[in-house]
């Protein structure tokens, strides 16, 4: 676990900002059973992203990206929100300014209590009709493939944002003021190697906030972050209150 003065240090930066933005990845949701992407165990070891997270495996083979995501749903299904979820709630709480962006599919934050979030890649628990664009929940598990749309009968796809395609143009532009507006980012469990997120700390730096990171290693932005906190996400969160 990490140093106690640099939690000190951090836990009075909270205290007294009055606009927080919080990036959070995989290493969040890791602490409720959730496995990550990139490690040891991650997801991408066993799959290969490019098979299976694109717009062309989709084209290609729907059958099989569905059967990918109904074994991911049903993973998630029993997983619950951990203390590092529920101390966002309490942040989101307590500062005046406060937006979460997140890049988990898995629903947490929401099923935690966050509100005042955007979920950039996406949410496993949403579809889109890929011919009229209708967005709607479905939880079910498993869902029947091929799912077909309840308005027009289109084929249904995740609602989850791919490799190569853009990111939600509503989502970007909050993200953008959220992350030009902070006085202070927190980057939590993420590999940071998926832009554009893997640029957000850079973009609040420049913009003048103080960057701080909780990470179990090292990542690609802790060279820049102003303050690096090492240990679980569900360990060193309710510390910070
Ligand atoms: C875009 C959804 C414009 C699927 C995901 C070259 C070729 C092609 C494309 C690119 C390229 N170079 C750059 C790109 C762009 C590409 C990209 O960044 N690629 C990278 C990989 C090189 N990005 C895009 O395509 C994006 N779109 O840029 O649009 C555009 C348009 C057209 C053409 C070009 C550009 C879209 C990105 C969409 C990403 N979607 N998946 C699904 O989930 O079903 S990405 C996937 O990675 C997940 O969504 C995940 O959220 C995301 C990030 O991963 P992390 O959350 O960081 O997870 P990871 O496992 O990596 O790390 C976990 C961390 O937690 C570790 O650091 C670990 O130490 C830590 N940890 C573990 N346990 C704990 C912990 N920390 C604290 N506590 C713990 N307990
Ligand atoms: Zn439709």
């Amino acid at each position: 676990m990490t140093a106690g003065s640099d939690l000190g240090i951090l836990k009075e930066k909270l205290a007294g900002t009055r606009s927080l933005t919080v990036l959070t990845g995989a290493g969040i949701s890791a602490d409720s059973g959730v496995p990550t992407f990139r490690g040891a165990d991650g997801l991408w070891r066993n799959f290969r992203a490019e098979d299976l997270a694109t717009p062309e495996a989709f084209a290609r083979d729907p059958h099989v990206v569905w059967e990918w995501y109904n074994w991911r749903r049903e993973l998630l299904a029993a997983k619950r929100p951990n203390p590092a979820h529920d101390a966002l709630v309490e942040l989101e709480r307590r500062v005046p300014s406060f937006w979460l962006i997140t890049q988990n599919v898995d629903g947490l934050h929401r099923a935690a209590g966050s509100r005042r979030l955007s979920e950039i890649h996406g949410n496993i628990w949403m579809v889109r009709c890929t011919v009229c664009g209708t967005v709607e929940e479905n939880r079910d598990v498993p869902i029947a493939i091929p799912p077909a749309c309840g308005r027009c009968g289109g084929l249904l796809r995740p609602h989850i944002v791919w490799f190569g395609e853009s990111l939600f143009a509503d989502d970007m532009a909050r993200c953008a003021a959220a992350l030009r507006d902070c006085e202070v980012l927190l980057v939590i469990g993420t590999s940071g190697v998926v832009y554009p997120a893997a640029g957000f700390a850079s973009v609040a730096k420049e913009a003048g906030a103080f960057v701080a990171d909780i990470n179990l290693e090292p990542t690609p932005q802790s060279s820049l972050v102003d303050l690096s906190l090492q240990g679980r996400a569900k360990d060193i969160l309710p510390l910070l209150l």
